[in-house]
């Protein structure tokens, strides 16, 4: 058997933490909303959408930086184990698994819908006779303890600038736990997205074709659906602007009028003003140092940084112990 799967999330389970999360996103100031419900069917292909646009960059960026840097990255580091966390279509992967030249690997995905994760695997399985993959579908932010042993060398991919979703103890924890899946001699890959002009960044989260829009309003079809509220999404108006000061793309819905939504399945009532948006995103930007800083935060240490002014990928080793103690001496 090539294909292994372990389920360690149902939708009963997933369907409760949506209830809390909303619950309390709703009831605190500023009200917000996780990004992670974005992602129903319509809101995956329209992400799907927003990385073609011509003012997102970022996706573009990546996928070059990956083309250019995984032959020698595969060579000389020689994986035979590879875990991605929130793997989605595993689309990048393929060029990575590609780059390798045959032999024995296997690979981890981890992502929250199985769906999407069996498809993957069996369209990358049928192009890869070295390949196995063992699954684990979850939230990379609880159930990285089910990633199998090592069978190798490991890479974990942590690609899209996902990590720019999560706040800065929220990054430590993960990278915190990240850690823990390398031994010496192990790599993680990481893509950030960087500080740059706020014209660019805010242009790519404000494309002309509004799908960041429809894209940031289906958060709210998601929650009308999965929780049997009431919110009118089109009477909310997306606002995303560059905070410089906390390094983070925020993205908002605006209600354009007062509005009262109910939630029947949290049995609340929200009175919405236009004076108060729901936050909906952060999307974190980085700099070599902020992110060198981040890694090591963790016990993690920058190896090595691809990068095309825009966008970069992180290469990270694990500390040794001796050097997670020490502070660092020379900067
Ligand atoms: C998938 C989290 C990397 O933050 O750029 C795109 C999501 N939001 N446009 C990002 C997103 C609005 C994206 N990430």
């Amino acid at each position: 058997m090539r294909y292994r799967v372990e389920v360690h999330v149902d939708a009963h389970t997933r369907l409760k933490a949506m209830a809390e999360d909303v619950l309390r996103g709703l009831s605190e100031r500023p009200r917000s909303l996780p990004p992670k419900y974005f992602y129903d069917a319509v809101g995956s292909r329209l992400f799907d959408e927003i990385t073609r646009l011509p003012e997102y960059y970022l996706t573009r960026a990546e996928d070059a930086l990956l083309d250019t840097l995984a032959p020698a990255l595969m060579h000389t580091l020689g994986p035979r184990d590879v875990v991605e966390l929130g793997s989605g279509f595993s689309l990048k992967t393929r060029r990575l698994l590609d780059a390798r030249g045959g032999g024995p690997l296997r690979y981890t995905p981890v992502d929250v819908d199985e769906t999407t994760v069996a498809a993957s695997a069996e369209r990358l399985l049928a192009q890869d006779p070295g390949l196995e993959v063992h699954a684990v579908v979850g939230d990379f932010e609880r159930h990285l303890v089910h990633v199998p042993a090592p069978s190798g060398r490991r890479l974990v991919l942590f690609l899209g600038s996902t990590i720019g979703n999560l706040d800065a103890p929220a990054r430590q924890a993960l990278l915190g736990q990240v850690r823990g899946l390398l031994r010496r001699g192990d790599r993680l890959l990481l893509g950030v997205d960087l500080v740059k002009d706020p014209s660019v960044l805010e242009a790519a989260y404000n494309d002309a074709a509004g799908v960041t829009a429809q894209f940031n309003r289906n958060i709210l079809h998601v929650v009308n659906r999965s929780l049997g509220a009431d919110f009118r999404p089109e009477a909310f108006r997306h606002h995303a602007w560059y905070n410089a000061a906390e390094s983070r793309i925020e993205m908002h819905l605006v209600p354009e009028a007062p509005q009262t939504v109910r939630v029947r399945s949290l049995d609340l009532t929200v009175r919405l003003e236009p004076t108060e948006s729901i936050w909906t995103e952060s999307s974190y930007k980085f700099t070599r140092a902020s992110a060198r800083a981040m890694l090591e935060a963790t016990g993690l240490r920058l190896d090595a940084w691809h990068t095309d002014g825009r966008f970069a990928l992180a290469v990270a080793a694990p500390m040794s112990r001796a050097a997670a103690r020490a502070p660092r001496a020379i900067a």
